[in-house]
């Protein structure tokens, strides 16, 4: 039954490449951010995405490096003269390896931690239909604009649905997590994941990527033992992500650190446009640093000048070395 649950989702969902096929025609580059024009690279039409080994582990978790440009835009239905995107949810439990000598019991949507980036431009109805089979009491709340009976904090026990509908308003990076409580456990254990609400316009094409932050408590000492981007701790350290040089890359950075008061996130060898929360079109600052607050988030826009190695991480070191550190792979053009 589960597995129906899920079957239809994994038809219905398009791949990234899909969405560009249709979506990237017509688009071009917009004036928006004149007085950054100049940061901005020349080749950025067409947006050109390295082939990605992307590699499933073998405990039967989603690789972070799928997770990195995978975004679910649901199942496209017409009501009324509405664009109606219905996303499958399912909280569920599983098994993530930190490093070679421990193991992480995680509860989580999709079977993934992150959860699936949904996906939904501002005006479209979104339908979230949660199944709960995680064994626990758990819930999807969402950053946004929506009623309160859609705010997704009463419990939804396990074995039991909910319908999550709303407007996706207003454009920009948002995030959903579970609001059971105590939230921060549930949190800590995986249940969170991005949405992602497109302007309207889209913005101009880019190579899109979602880098979520987050870290593991792994002895109930309410601090985190381990970090990650995407789930797995150093697994951008250990597997870069290639990257074109002189491509306009677009960051979906979400810290859903708990504990930590904050994380940074820093870019080597090169500034970044930040569109504050993703609800700017023009950027309103740049820098090669940007302090993030737990469920904070913004979109980072950058293209490498020079082919290399280049590091990603937040500038607290003592989080960057548990785990939060990753290496783009900026490939010659
Ligand atoms: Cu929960």
């Amino acid at each position: 039954m589960e597995n129906d649950f899920l079957e239809g989702k994994t038809q219905s969902s398009w791949n990234r490449r899909q969405f560009l096929k249709l979506g990237i025609a017509g688009l071009g580059i917009t004036g928006a951010g004149i007085a950054y024009q100049t940061l901005k690279p020349q080749k950025s039409l067409p947006v050109r995405i390295p082939t990605v080994d992307s590699i499933e582990p073998t405990d039967g978790n989603i690789s972070p490096m799928t997770i990195l440009r995978d975004f679910d835009y649901g199942t496209v239905k017409s009501e009324k003269g509405r664009t109606i995107r219905e996303f499958r949810v399912v909280a569920s439990n599983s098994t993530i390896k930190l490093n070679s000598a421990v193991d992480f019991n995680t509860w989580n949507f999709n079977n993934r931690v992150p959860g699936p980036t949904l996906r939904a431009t501002q005006g479209d109805r979104i339908r979230v239909v949660f199944l709960n089979q995680g064994g626990h009491s758990h819930s999807m709340h969402f950053h946004g604009v929506h009623p309160a009976e859609v705010d997704g904090v009463r419990p939804i026990r396990h074995g039991n649905a909910a319908i999550y509908e709303f407007d996706a308003e207003p454009f920009g990076v948002h995030l959903y997590h579970c609001h059971t409580e105590p939230i921060t456990r549930h949190i800590g254990k995986g249940l969170y994941g991005m949405l992602i609400v497109d302007p309207p316009k889209p913005r101009p094409p880019a190579d899109e990527m979602v880098l979520v932050m987050a870290g593991y408590d792994t002895n109930d000492d309410n601090k985190n033992e381990f970090y990650a981007f995407n789930g797995q701790p150093d697994y951008y350290r250990n597997h870069p992500i290639p990257i074109y040089q002189n491509q306009l890359v677009r960051l979906y950075v979400l810290n859903m650190i708990e504990f930590d008061v904050a994380a940074t996130f820093h870019l080597h060898a090169n500034f970044f446009q930040v569109y504050r929360t993703g609800r700017t079109l023009v950027p309103s600052e740049d820098s090669d640093v940007i302090t993030m607050g737990t469920t904070e988030r913004h979109i980072l826009e950058f293209a490498y000048k020079y082919p290399g190695k280049y590091m990603f991480h937040p500038h607290q070191d003592a989080i960057a070395q548990s785990g939060c550190m990753g290496i783009f792979n900026v490939i010659a053009t």
